[in-house]
């Protein structure tokens, strides 16, 4: 078998020339962009997307920290049927700090404000975003956000859960207008980066890499910046609206005077459905990068993969109402809702084949993101699953706020977005940093956290099946079993997530230099020195390959199964 070499700046040649290059004169001739200024000032006022991008990074770590923490401070208070360590009204403001941050300061800008900042202009072939200053703005702006929020909640906290639901939130006295400020304006961090990304794709792309070049990845982000343009608005009205209500009593949600406290939840649910998306659709955007680097294959159904990312864009904004079935929609309205929530497992699927096929017969190299990868294809399938199962209206009128759906979720979101962050972190640091990793602990760590993972949840599905509702802090004795293996999960979770944090940190101090291309990939990102240089290449543009992932040339394999 042999793997076509495309062009004269193919990846390995690349590599070749920066590490000569490196040991001669490269680091002052081309610095990179890690050592391209050293003061504090130089990174605080960079407009250099992969600044900005691990600056990103940086804070998305932090908050992922405080938000497991606080998860792991609930985990504990329900090891005991009665009050363990907090009393009624900590357990609510613990699980609202936790489900704020981890929607709005960790899950939502994970990988678009990380990974897209750094890695889109790579793959578009492009110095930088659109509009870098802009770009900048956007982590002032989140920062902004992130610190009201966290203030609010040092300060009183909220204890409305992170849905934040009229009637509830209008009468709180806990101290949720700042929450609510902060988070409306990170929302604006959110779409500033999904309108820079959307200029750049439409008009950065590289002399060569035409729209069915642009690496899935690109696509995803790209599907992902459209929600976030065009739904984030929407809920950052509502937020005012619940302001103005919880602080200057407008009476917008409120009956008696002629509001409706159910207005909120379509309001809500009309953002924050297409906000589950914009959750997964990076991760579906990483692991098409992975999944043919590891197996050594072109992806299969490179368009097919890239238009239901779209797809799941566009149906996304159409099956909001499935949060509502019992409060107050018509049945007809409800049915409706079912089938349109289907319509997106079909999307899902058709990625989740083509993943597959692109698995089958690939010569699989089994290193840290394709183990994540693994854990990801099995949570979405399973969590998948339970959603349709959820969007079915007959069931989920028992299911409804219940333990199931607490599981539901975090099967999606934990298994996909976390999945996605931590597979993209392991694949991209030799770029990013320059530094390899132990890929030993990094298989040891993604074993721990995918099997802790499940001991967290499948119980909370069980719990949820045998009637335990969300958001209790006591509960009747014959559930303590199972919520006893639910904290133990979290805590083999949390474990492995620490040994993750311990080999990362290790490798930035005292890792040795990554190569430029560590794993051979095709990706166009790896196309340039490892960490890149200030304006992403140096010399020629690279020669792009006929196709992305392109592992294999169809025309050239020796035997049709020579794959
Ligand atoms: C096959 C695709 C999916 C379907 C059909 C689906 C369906 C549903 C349904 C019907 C509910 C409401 C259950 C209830 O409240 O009783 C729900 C809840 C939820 N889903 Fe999904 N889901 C899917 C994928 C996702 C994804 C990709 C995410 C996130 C990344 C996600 C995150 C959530 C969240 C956060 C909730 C709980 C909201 C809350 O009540 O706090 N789901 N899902
Ligand atoms: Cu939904």
């Amino acid at each position: 078998m042999s793997l076509p070499v495309t062009g004269s700046t193919s990846p390995e040649a690349v590599a070749a020339h920066e590490g000569a290059h490196g040991d001669a004169h490269g680091e002052h001739a081309h610095p990179s962009y890690l050592t391209d200024g050293t003061t504090i000032k130089s990174w605080l006022l960079t407009v250099d997307h992969k600044r900005i991008g691990v600056m990103f990074l940086f804070f998305v770590l932090l908050f992922f920290l405080v938000g497991g923490i606080y998860a792991l401070l609930v985990r504990i208070e329900l090891l005991t049927p009665g009050p363990t360590i907090m009393d009624a009204m900590a357990y609510n403001r613990a699980f609202t700090l936790h489900g704020v941050v981890m929607v709005f300061l960790f899950m939502i800008p994970a990988i678009p404000a990380v990974f897209g900042n750094f890695m889109l202009p790579l793959m578009v072939g492009a110095k930088d975003v659109a509009f870098p200053r802009l770009n900048l703005l956007s982590l002032y702006i989140f920062l902004t956000g992130a610190s009201l929020a966290i203030w609010g909640m040092l300060h009183g906290g909220a204890d409305t859960g992170w849905t934040f639901y009229t009637p509830y939130s209008t009468q709180t006295t806990t101290t949720l207008a700042p929450i609510l400020f902060g988070v409306f304006i990170t929302g604006f961090s959110s779409i500033v980066t999904g309108l820079n990304f959307i200029v750049t794709v439409h008009t950065m792309r590289a002399p060569g890499i035409t729209w069915f070049k642009l690496p899935l990845f690109v696509w995803a982000i790209y599907a992902t910046s459209i929600i976030q343009v065009l739904a984030t608005p929407v809920i950052g009205l509502l937020l005012l609206l619940v302001i103005g209500e919880n602080v200057f009593n407008f009476g917008m949600f409120d009956p008696a005077r002629g509001g409706d406290p159910v207005l909120f939840q379509h309001l809500f649910w009309f953002y924050s459905h297409p906000a589950v998306y914009i959750m997964v659709l990076p991760t579906f955007g990483v692991m098409s990068e992975i999944v043919s680097a590891f197996s050594r294959k072109n992806i299969f159904g490179y368009r097919a993969v890239a238009y239901s990312s779209i797809g799941i864009a566009f149906v996304g904004f159409f099956a909001w109402g499935h949060h509502m079935f019992v409060s107050g929609q018509s049945t007809f309205d409800g049915a409706i809702f079912s089938v349109l929530s289907m319509l997106v497992g079909v999307f899902t699927a058709i990625k989740v084949f083509n993943w597959v096929g692109t698995v089958y017969r690939g010569a699989v190299d089994f290193k840290t993101p394709f183990a994540y990868f693994c854990g990801f294809i099995y949570f979405t399938v399973f969590g998948g699953m339970t959603g349709i199962a959820v969007a079915t209206m007959s069931l989920d009128v028992s299911w409804h706020d219940t333990y199931f759906v607490v599981a539901h979720f975090h099967f999606i979101m934990v298994g996909g977005t976390v999945m996605g962050f931590l597979a993209a972190l392991h694949y991209w640091f030799p770029k990013m940093f320059g530094k390899t990793y132990h890929d030993g602990w990094g298989l040891v760590s993604a074993a721990l956290i995918i099997l802790g993972f499940n001991f967290t949840f499948i119980p909370q599905f069980l719990l949820g099946n045998s009637g335990m509702p969300r958001r209790y802090y006591e509960y009747p004795a014959r559930f303590q079993a199972l919520h006893v293996a639910s904290t133990a999960g979290a805590t083999v979770l949390a474990l492995g997530l620490v040994i993750v944090a311990i080999y990362l940190i290790h490798s930035l101090v005292a890792g040795k230099r990554a190569a430029a291309n560590p794993w051979n990939s095709k990706g166009y990102e790896w196309m340039t020195a490892s960490p890149p240089p200030t304006h992403n290449f140096v010399g020629p543009q690279p020669v792009y390959p006929e196709e992305p992932h392109f592992y294999v040339d169809p025309k050239k394999a020796e035997a049709p199964d020579a794959v």
